[in-house]
């Protein structure tokens, strides 16, 4: 990789994290060989009826990392990953950190827009699908993306491969590769964005490694922990805060949920005495109703978090009546920085705050619109650096202009409160983005799909807020003159679906305007739509 693709830390920053131990010079792929030989024949991941044990997802990734090598895929080369809760997530991420190869975290809701987007930023060789999940035939989706993807010269099934390869027939025998460096990015994750084009998170080993072992620890993970991962792994929250890879680093087990739902899951807590478990609000609040519902008890659980959007302290407070277990709150970025309640802290703080950052060397800043500090105690930008936290995005000079400073603190674009205390209130959002549930949609990149259309002159996406998933989205139209057909609002729904988009990020309403109300410098006042929305409407 070169300089251009991954702005690394300050040589004398990187110096004292190593000295201080945060990085430990280790590999994600030197991390799963360690665990095998410490915990061998424990189970490390259960998926439905199948479970490997450390020993075995250790063989497995071997395995397959020669398989890849096989297939001509080098070191440096990106492959995006775009595969449900299933246990060849874990074999075949790990198997890319042996050689080198960049996963690239896709979730499953991704269609051809954003899975095409990504192999053009990356320059992604191979793209990793399931046949299907949640009736979603991704092999279709796969010779879509394969067709506007020039770079692509492999596509991996697990399941029924049709005419791809299964990668079930990749497993070939061992063989020795050199060591990778600790240093190096070993892969990207998404972030939820606010431009038209989706940026790239460049994460090395070591500052990974550091953000997932000090968040086991915070988290109090250990051997006893079976960790229900609910929320797609692919994403940061459930991955690596602490997630799967911080119950791997603790030795205890995971069980891979196939879906989020209530019965779904409770199933399997029962089934198999999950003791933690990570949710966003959105999903909390159908747990804790199905829970009410059917007065389940929950002997096993000791731990819900909470993160990804923000949670009431009404729903937060539900939590132990409800489940009988603690409650942390986690506030998390894929760009880095994560804040956890802690375990022993009180009411308050674990109801009403969003928790204190990870490591002592985690710098924060509150600023107002001059990147001028605020008053302590005052709300303000979030501003953000550290040994986890990344300098640049993947192949974005301009943007990362914008989204650092120049002294390389990131704009998280969260409005927070930071107390005296130390812990963090977030407030609210600067960024043009909303959070569906915990599912975050780039409003530029969907208004640049509106306006697409031939009838659209301008478009907004704006939030409403809902109760069901905290945020919901309302498209506001600009129609062109009253010439020709006027689209329906259908209409411009199935515009956004032909043009491949996720469907988490097809408006949920659209509002038809004359004209788009604008600020000063001829901006949209998007404060003055989502005003708009919360007035109710008139009767005819
Ligand atoms: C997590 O990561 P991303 O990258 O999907 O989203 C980050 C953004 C934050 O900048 C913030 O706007 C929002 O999601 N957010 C929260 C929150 N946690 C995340 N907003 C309010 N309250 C919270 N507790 O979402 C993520 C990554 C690692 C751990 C947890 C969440």
């Amino acid at each position: 990789m070169s300089g251009a693709d991954f702005t690394p830390w300050p040589d004398e920053l990187a110096a004292r994290y190593r000295q201080l131990g945060y990085w430990q010079g280790q590999t994600l792929g030197g991390f799963l060989r360690e665990l095998a030989e410490r915990h061998g024949e424990r189970p490390a991941v259960i998926c439905g009826e199948r479970q490997w044990s450390y020993r075995e997802l250790d063989e497995r990734a071997d395995r397959l990392a020669a398989g890849l090598h096989g297939l001509g895929v080098a070191a440096g080369e990106c492959v995006v990953v775009q595969l449900p809760n299933c246990a060849e997530f874990f074999a075949l991420c790990f198997a890319c950190f042996r050689l080198g190869a960049i996963p690239v975290l896709a979730l499953p809701g991704h269609r051809r827009a954003e899975i095409s987007s990504l192999c053009g930023l990356s320059a992604a060789t191979t793209y990793v699908i399931a046949d299907q999940h949640e009736g979603h035939d991704y092999r279709q989706l796969a010779r879509d993306v394969r067709r506007l993807s020039p770079s692509l010269r492999h596509v991996i099934v697990a399941g029924d491969a049709a005419e791809f390869i299964a990668l079930d027939t990749l497993y070939a025998e061992p063989l020795a590769l050199p060591e990778r460096d600790p240093g190096a990015l070993a892969l990207l994750q998404l972030s939820g964005g606010s431009t038209g084009t989706p940026k790239l998170i460049p994460r090395s080993h070591d500052d990974y490694l550091y953000s997932v072992r000090a968040s086991a620890d915070i988290c109090g993970f250990s051997q006893r922990t079976v960790f229900l991962a609910t929320l797609p792994v692919a994403h940061n929250f459930p991955l690596s805060s602490p997630g799967t890879l911080g119950t791997l680093h603790a030795g205890g087990y995971i069980v891979l949920a196939p879906r989020g739902d209530a019965a779904t899951a409770f199933a399997l807590i029962d089934q198999h005495q999950v003791s933690h478990v990570a949710l966003v609000p959105a999903l909390l609040l159908l747990w804790l109703e199905a829970a009410a519902r059917e007065a389940r008890r929950f002997e096993s659980l000791r731990l819900i978090q909470v993160g990804g959007a923000s949670l009431a302290p009404e729903l937060a407070q539900r939590v132990r009546p409800q489940f009988g277990c603690a409650l942390q709150q986690v506030f998390g970025m894929a760009e880095g920085l994560v804040n956890y309640t802690r375990l022993d802290d009180d009411d308050e703080r674990c109801l009403r705050t969003q928790g204190r950052p990870i490591s002592p060397d985690d710098e924060l800043r509150v600023v107002d619109d001059e990147d001028r500090d605020v008053a302590a105690g005052e709300a303000g930008h979030l501003l953000t650096r550290g040994p986890y936290t990344i300098r640049g995005y993947f192949r974005a000079a301009e943007h990362n202009s914008r989204a650092f400073t120049a002294d390389g603190w990131y704009r998280s674009g969260d409005r927070v409160r930071l107390r005296a205390d130390g812990y963090l209130q977030v407030v609210g959002r600067a960024k043009d983005q909303i959070n569906r549930g915990g599912e975050k949609i780039a409003a530029e990149e969907v208004e640049h799909h509106l306006l697409s259309h031939p009838q659209v002159r301008n478009a907004a996406l704006v939030s409403l807020p809902d109760r069901w998933l905290g945020e919901r989205s309302c498209a506001f139209i600009e129609l062109r003159s009253a010439a020709g057909s006027i689209p329906l609002a259908t209409q411009l729904k199935l515009h956004l679906r032909s043009r491949g988009l996720a469907e988490y990020k097809i408006p949920d309403r659209i509002e038809f305007v004359d004209s788009l109300p604008l600020t000063a410098p001829g901006k949209v006042a998007k404060q003055v739509l989502r005003e708009r929305l919360l007035v109710p409407a008139t009767p005819l």
